[in-house]
Parts: C-alpha cells; sequence; structure tokens
C-alpha cells in the first residue's frame, strides 16, 4: 500500500488526527453497538477458537489420510499438511452471536474434490461436537455445511497444484491460481477478496469498528442483501474500507459520518475501488466496462481487490439504487445531529418502515408440499425477483419497485384440494391460518402446504396515484400483466420446476391486505394510514 505513501487509488482527502468530538461520538457509538448486541460474549469466542483449532486438525488429517490411501510413504504423507483459511464476517473480525464460520480447507494436489465429499464429509459427521452435516457438491461453490459444539461452519475446498500446502502459505500470490479448476478459483476468491481488504485499510481496529455500524444500520434499514439488489457484506466492507482509506487517521464515529455523505455524494457509475485493477495470469474477464458491455450496465461498481477483480454489486437495479441513496441521505443527516449532541445513535438503527410506507404491494408466493424442495425452490424465485423489480421499472406510472430483503415463511394444514390451491394463490382464511398440525392428523386428504411470500413495495406517480383513485375500477388501473406474466414464465425455466409439485404467483395487494405476520406486535396502524405512496 505504501510505495505511493497512502491507501487506495487517490491521495487521501484528510489525514488529521479525530477532534475531542469525534473521540466522544466514537464512545458512545461502540456502547450502543454494545446494546445492540452485535458483539459475541467472550463464551461465544472462546469456543469459536476451540472448534477452529480441532478444525485445522481434522484437515491435517483428512489430508494425510488421503495421501496414505495414495500410497504415499508415512512420511510423505505427514508433510503433505493442508490448511484452513477464514474468511466473510469471522475473519474480518465482525461476526455477531451466531454468525457462522466461512472456512477454506486447502489441500495439496493429490486430494480431489471427490475426496472432500466422500473421506472429509464423513470424518466431519464422526467430530467431536458436530452435527448437521450436509455437503452440496453440485452447487456453483461446492460447499459442506455444519454445526460443530453449535457453532454453524460452511467450508469450501481449493485443490492447489502443489505437493504439499505448508503452515505458513499465503494465498496472495496471483500465479496459485494458474491450472486450478474454476470451482477452486472460485473457492479461493472469498478469502483472497477479505485478505485484500484487511491489506488495503491503514487501521483494522477502525475499519471493523465502522464496519459492525454499517452492517448494523443497513440490516435495520433492510439494505443488506445482495440477491434482492442490494448489498451484501462483501459490498458493505468495501464500501468502508474505501472511506478508511480516505481518512486514514480518522476513527470510527468521524468515518462513520463521512461514510453517509460520501456515499450519498458519490458519482456513480464511477466505481469504487481499493486497488487499481490487476491483470493476470488466467484466460479469465476482470471487470472492465471500457471493453465490456454487461459491466458498462453496472449502476454502483463495487470492485473487489484481489485478481480476478469482480463488480460485487452487479446485481443493484435503479428502484434499489435510489432506495441506498435515499438511505445514505437520512443516516446523513442522522450522523450531523449526533455530532452536535441532537440525536443518539440509536436513531441510526432505527427499523425500517417497509411495510408502512407503501398504498399497493405485490406479493410473490412460492409453494410446494415439501419443506426440503421448498428451500430450493423459494430460493430459486428469490434469486430471479430482482428480474421482476427490473421488468416494474420499465412500468411508465411506476417510479419505484422495492423489494423486501426476505421471504416469510408459512406452514398451511390444509384439509382438501381446494384448501391446497387457495393458499398456492395467497388466500390463507382464517381457518386454516388458526389450524393446527395434530388438527389434520390421520385425516383423509389433508396436507401440509409450505409457502414463502416475498414483498415488493410500489410507488406510483402522484398522477397516476390520483386516477386511479378517482377511477380505481376504471380502465386506468395500474396495469402490471405483461411484467408479472412474464416473470412467472421465467422462473418455470428452473430446471427443476415441475409443475404438479410447485406453485407460484404474483399478486397485487392494498397494504390493508398485509398479514399481521409483517408486523411486530403493535406495529400495525389501527385503521387510516398517514402518508403511503
Ligand atoms: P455472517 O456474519 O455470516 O452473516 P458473512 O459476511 O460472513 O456474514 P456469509 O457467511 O453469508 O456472510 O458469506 C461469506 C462469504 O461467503 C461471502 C461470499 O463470498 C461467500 N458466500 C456466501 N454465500 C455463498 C454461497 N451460497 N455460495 C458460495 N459462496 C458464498
Ligand atoms: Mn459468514
Ligand atoms: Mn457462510
Amino acid at each position: 500500500a505504501s510505495q505511493q505513501g497512502f491507501y487506495g487509488v487517490t491521495p487521501p482527502i484528510s489525514t488529521s488526527e479525530s477532534s475531542e468530538r469525534e473521540k466522544e461520538v466514537t464512545v458512545s457509538l461502540m456502547e450502543e453497538l454494545r446494546r445492540q448486541n452485535v458483539f459475541e460474549n467472550e463464551q461465544e469466542a472462546r469456543t469459536r477458537e476451540i472448534v477452529m483449532g480441532r478444525v485445522a486438525a481434522l484437515v491435517k488429517k483428512f489430508v494425510r489420510t488421503v495421501s496414505l490411501s495414495r500410497g504415499l510413504s508415512e512420511t510423505a504423507a505427514n508433510a503433505a499438511g493442508g490448511k484452513i483459511f477464514t474468511f466473510g464476517s469471522y475473519r474480518l473480525g465482525v461476526h455477531g452471536p451466531g454468525s457462522d464460520i466461512d472456512t477454506l480447507c486447502v489441500v495439496p494436489k493429490h486430494v480431489s474434490r471427490e475426496d472432500f465429499f466422500d473421506v472429509f464429509e464423513p470424518m466431519l459427521r464422526e467430530a467431536e461436537g458436530a452435527m448437521e452435516v450436509s455437503g452440496v457438491p453440485e452447487a456453483y461453490v461446492p460447499i459442506i455445511k455444519t454445526k460443530i459444539s453449535g457453532i454453524p461452519i460452511d467450508f469450501l475446498m481449493a485443490r492447489l497444484a502443489l505437493s504439499s500446502i505448508p503452515d505458513d502459505l499465503s494465498l496472495q500470490d496471483n500465479n496459485l491460481l494458474r491450472n486450478l479448476d474454476e470451482r477452486c478459483v472460485r473457492s479461493l476468491n472469498g478469502s483472497r477478496v477479505n485478505e485484500e481488504i484487511m491489506r488495503l485499510v491503514p487501521n483494522v481496529e477502525v475499519f471493523r469498528d465502522s464496519l459492525r455500524c454499517i452492517k448494523l444500520w443497513a440490516t435495520r434499514r433492510a439494505i443488506y442483501s445482495n440477491v434482492n439488489g442490494f448489498l451484501g457484506g462483501v459490498g458493505w466492507a468495501m464500501l468502508v474500507a474505501r472511506i478508511c482509506q480516505l481518512y486514514p487517521n480518522a476513527i470510527a464515529g468521524a468515518i462513520v459520518s463521512r461514510f453517509f455523505i460520501i456515499m450519498y455524494q458519490w458519482s456513480w457509475p464511477q466505481p469504487v475501488l481499493l486497488k487499481q485493477i490487476e491483470e493476470g495470469p488466467l484466460q479469465v474477464r476482470v471487470w472492465n466496462p471500457k471493453l465490456y458491455p454487461g459491466d458498462r450496465s453496472h449502476r454502483m461498481p463495487i470492485i473487489t481487490p484481489a485478481y480476478p477483480a469482480m463488480c460485487a454489486t452487479h446485481n443493484v437495479t435503479a428502484s434499489t439504487q435510489s432506495i441506498m441513496t435515499e438511505e445514505f441521505k437520512k443516516g446523513a443527516d442522522i450522523v450531523d445531529k449526533v455530532i452536535i449532541g441532537k440525536a443518539s445513535w440509536s436513531e441510526l438503527f432505527e427499523k425500517h418502515d417497509f411495510f408502512l410506507k407503501y398504498r399497493n404491494y405485490l406479493q410473490v408466493i412460492a409453494s410446494t408440499g415439501d419443506p426440503e424442495l421448498q428451500m430450493k425452490w423459494a430460493g430459486t424465485v428469490e434469486s430471479r425477483i430482482r428480474q421482476l423489480v427490473m421488468k416494474l421499472e420499465y412500468v411508465a406510472s411506476l417510479t419505484l419497485a422495492h423489494p423486501f430483503i426476505k421471504g416469510f415463511n408459512q406452514t398451511s394444514c390444509c384439509l382438501s384440494d381446494e384448501e391446497v390451491h387457495a393458499v398456492a394463490q395467497g388466500e390463507i382464511s382464517d381457518a386454516i391460518a388458526n389450524r393446527k398440525r395434530e388438527d389434520i392428523e390421520g385425516k383423509e386428504g389433508a396436507s401440509l402446504v409450505y409457502s414463502t411470500t416475498f414483498y415488493i413495495g410500489l410507488a406510483i406517480e402522484p398522477k397516476q396515484r390520483e386516477l386511479q383513485l378517482a377511477d380505481a375500477v376504471g380502465p386506468r388501473r395500474l396495469d402490471i400483466s405483461y411484467p408479472t406474466t412474464e416473470f412467472t414464465k421465467m422462473v418455470k425455466l428452473w430446471e427443476h420446476f415441475d409443475e404438479s409439485k410447485m406453485g407460484i404467483i404474483v399478486r397485487h395487494i392494498k397494504s390493508s391486505g398485509l398479514p399481521d405476520c409483517v408486523f411486530d406486535v403493535g406495529e400495525r396502524p389501527a385503521k387510516l394510514v398517514q402518508k403511503r405512496v
């Protein structure tokens, strides 16, 4: 970082130390974060360390076992090594209670991906305190998910073109990627990106504290979700890292206050870069809007710092960009007030008002009769929702299509095919809603329906809104049949789609039709709602 004397792609904006007032607000920020329960307790921290020690030993045992089975000598098998690298929130030091530990297992060339699932996965099942071991070898990034001593762990694996993996191996060298399977390159990416981010910030402690604040804020404001077109953990981490580069001597309270105003004023689509994009040894694309039209369409590009550079925010749409920009503005206003003592940090972390804000919503309901299939089907539908949002953005009278960041799961006990059908259509009567499992047990024709409902808030142009009110059933009603029909057609193209097992429906509801489950207790407005758009 320091050949040029600074971190990042431009000189800093200011190298001043923070003021007394900024130090005060940093103290109160950290107090508020503790109150908000973003830190794990010491007991949990110790458990994580013990578990990671056991996992590191297990990976070495795995490599040794496979090495011996390949006919390597005892000495060679012991020397083959094997190393774990953590990434994700745990590696950045910003994980909360209950966060997982994202773990990459790096193995030598004579250990294969099949071994990972055929040998390591069974070893995990046998491991002390291990529960819920489930491997997904066919995933885009193959993964084993598990829980050890209550700590959720995600395991990825990468096989390097080396005959042994020493304990002091670093993943920084781009040449390590040569001649690797694409799945290994993808598995290495998360870890390499994290390591670069940490290397590229001037003060890791300040970065962590600031990032904890931004993550909590983004979660509360319902804009923490990469699949839905907002930013995920890596995106928020890179934004905070960039602000840290611009103010290398500032402390967390100051970084957070600059964060909001700079992000509000950022001239997108100018990219956020933590370092210059590098070329490298692979035949893979590196993010380049001059060369690739797809990259040119990124609205808020935030580029990962490890080769091959990628855009972490290709999911952002016009709607989600405008929602995030509005949140940056609100955040900037609150932080300004915090600095002059006219507001407290807790205001920054106030819950979103998504379900109070709009007059019109779309419900996207995915349903099946099987809990395992439901997870896959709902995940598939969720990953396509941004396509619906983008189609809605073309509807002239809509100014905004606002996707909510999580779906609502429901299990309905049905007594007849008619009821099953009604639930799949989103018509859950009080009778169905109040029925318990024991009420249908053993009854003929009874079945469970699993449904996941996603919400999109719709903002309608003011002129159209008046027309709609004056003429609620007339021909000028909001017409969204084209985007919704196209969307359901597209979702059904999923390779495992089966019309007889899975349901998908999009329906338009008024705010009064929102179910109680989307509100916290006491949150639902009594009758006539204030100003909805
Ligand atoms: P948490 O504190 O765990 O909620 P995090 O930032 O660690 O926050 P994740 O564990 O979900 O978030 O993801 C960590 C990284 O793992 C981010 C991304 O590079 C990678 N990743 C996440 N989900 C997947 C996935 N389904 N397949 C492959 N890689 C993933
Ligand atoms: Mn994680
Ligand atoms: Mn994870």
